[in-house]
């Protein structure tokens, strides 16, 4: 067994041309936790468009080596690397390019991805980065791996108008566990189990968009418009994938906001049930103001869909904060979605089923706010019943309105060395972060627990290790 597993040493090449997965040294080998060992769907459906179009690419993974070196031997010999770069892997990126340089002198690097989309600048800078594409490549990658010559250096790419003409991914196409460990519980080509439903995972999109503009966020400035994929679409997939590589356990949407368009939601509603070779628990997104909005359709797809982890953004539980960030939720709609998910989930219970939890994403150290929004925050947090908090320290990426802003007013702490390495690291100029490193160590529960019941009180009110990379 050790020796099918990849890449182990220097391998022959099956191509001259090889497509470079990106994430910190080791986490395929040794993870530090689950999220970084999602695969990114970037990869998969360009590698996968590549593939059909005839073009095969070899495949390395910084994620499944544990130092440069071991990578350095293994870009030997190749003359294209391609990358999908986002803020977040810049890093890894331009020290990638380098070294693919200077074993491969004669060699070209092409790269798109998110970062080229909000930091051309950053990407320009990079000398070893011969092309750039910014903006969505569907369209672009084919022409551009035959033709790299025809494309200038920076160049605008383009995407499908629907996700309809989306392939499905290959997912073979996608990097598998680089240790005997690892691999037994990844369930490669599907994905390892996270805590938000049994394995095997399948993580999918079936929207790209987010309509919304949270200064922290803001995605649709720099995502074009693109329809969803057709519900039938997403269940013949999952159906697939179940007979392919499964059983599947549970599925995660990984869309910035699955809670939108009612009529997407309602033929979700009416055929997942139908359709689906089993009713999989998943995780996916919605915002508070929606769910109060259409508490009718929130609770029907809880209910009926098996929408077991609802993801909210709901930020900060303060209405100051939730301003600065433009967040357009108020504190009372995150109250109202919490007590409706409560409500659903006491009923569930009642009827011997399982109810469903938050997944409750939640931000600190926003510029702007005081120790009492961020004790209205910890008490929201508190007040939860069934929750699996994921807190940041606010992070200012390019691309989003308040994340240019504070690079333009030199207050960014995130170098292109050191874009984010670990949860606490602190990010913003100007923050007191043991102020929140307390707050998060429950230094300062009193405070919190007033105003809130006893059971509320009751409740751990240590939060360190919910903290995540952001
Ligand atoms: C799924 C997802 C995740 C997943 C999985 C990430 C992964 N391994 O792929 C998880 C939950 C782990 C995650 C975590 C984070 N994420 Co995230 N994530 C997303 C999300 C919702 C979808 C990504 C995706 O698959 N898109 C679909 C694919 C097809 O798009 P794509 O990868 O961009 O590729 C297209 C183009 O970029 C281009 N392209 C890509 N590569 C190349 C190469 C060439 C040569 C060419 C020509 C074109 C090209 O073509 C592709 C097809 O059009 C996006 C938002 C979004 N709607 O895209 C945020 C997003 C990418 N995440 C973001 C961030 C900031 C994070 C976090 C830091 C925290 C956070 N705020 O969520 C963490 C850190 C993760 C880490 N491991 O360190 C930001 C990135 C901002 C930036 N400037 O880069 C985004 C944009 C969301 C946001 N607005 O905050 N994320
Ligand atoms: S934070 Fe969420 S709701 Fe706001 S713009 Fe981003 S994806 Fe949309």
């Amino acid at each position: 067994m050790l020796g099918k597993l990849w890449p182990r040493a220097k391998q022959s090449h099956a191509s001259n041309i090889v497509w470079l997965d990106l994430g910190d040294l080791g986490d395929l080998v040794h993870p530090n936790g689950p999220h970084e060992q999602w695969q990114d769907h970037g990869l998969g459906l360009l590698r996968t468009i590549l593939h059909q179009n005839g073009i095969l690419t070899d495949l390395l993974s910084t994620r499944a080596v544990t130092s440069w070196n071991q990578l350095r031997k293994q870009l030997e010999g190749y003359d294209m690397l391609i990358m999908n770069v986002r803020s977040y892997t810049f890093p890894v990126a331009y020290r990638s390019a380098k070294i693919f340089k200077e074993v491969n002198p004669n060699g070209l690097v092409l790269t798109g991805g998110m970062h080229a989309t909000v930091a051309p600048d950053e990407m320009t800078a990079v000398a070893e980065f011969d092309k750039i594409c910014q903006g969505p490549g569907e369209k672009t990658i084919v022409d551009l791996v035959r033709a790299p010559q025809t494309f200038p250096r920076l160049f605008m790419g383009v995407g499908a108008k629907s996700m309809a003409e989306w392939p499905m991914i290959d997912r073979t196409l996608w990097p598998r566990p680089a240790s005997d460990r690892l691999a037994k519980t990844f369930n490669w080509p599907l994905e390892p189990e996270c805590g938000w439903g049994p394995p095997a995972v399948a993580t999918i999109l079936t929207s790209r968009v987010c309509p919304w503009q949270c200064v922290f966020c803001n995605e649709n400035s720099y995502i074009g418009n693109m329809g969803r994929r057709p519900v039938e679409m997403i269940i013949d997939e999952l159906n697939y994938l179940d007979r392919t590589h499964g059983p599947l356990g549970s599925v995660v949407i990984h869309d910035s906001m699955f809670f939108q368009n009612p009529s997407w939601l309602e033929e979700w509603i009416e055929k997942y049930p139908s359709k689906a070779n089993k009713l999989w628990p998943y995780w996916a997104a919605a915002r508070a103001d929606t769910v109060r909005q259409w508490p009718e359709l929130f609770a029907a797809l809880v209910r009926e869909t098996n929408w077991h982890t609802v993801s909210i953004g709901f930020e900060s539980g303060s209405d100051r904060v939730l301003r600065i960030l433009n967040k357009e939720c108020t504190e009372e709609d995150n109250y109202f979605a919490i007590d409706l998910l409560h409500r659903i989930g006491d009923e569930m219970e009642a009827e011997g089923k399982q109810p469903p939890v938050f997944w409750s994403n939640i931000m600190l150290g926003i510029p702007g706010e005081t120790h009492e929004d961020a004790f209205k925050t910890m008490r929201m947090l508190k007040y939860m019943r069934r929750v699996m908090p994921s807190i940041a320290f606010y992070a200012p990426y390019p691309g989003s309105a308040l994340g240019h802003q504070l690079i333009a007013e030199g207050r960014s702490l995130m170098t292109k060395d050191n874009y984010h390495r670990f949860p606490d690291d602190e990010k913003v100029k100007g923050v007191d972060y043991q102020f929140y490193r307390d707050l998060l160590a429950g230094r300062y529960d009193d405070e919190i627990n007033k105003g809130l019941d006893a059971a509320a009180r009751r409740r751990q009110g240590v939060f360190t290790g919910a903290l995540t990379k952001a």
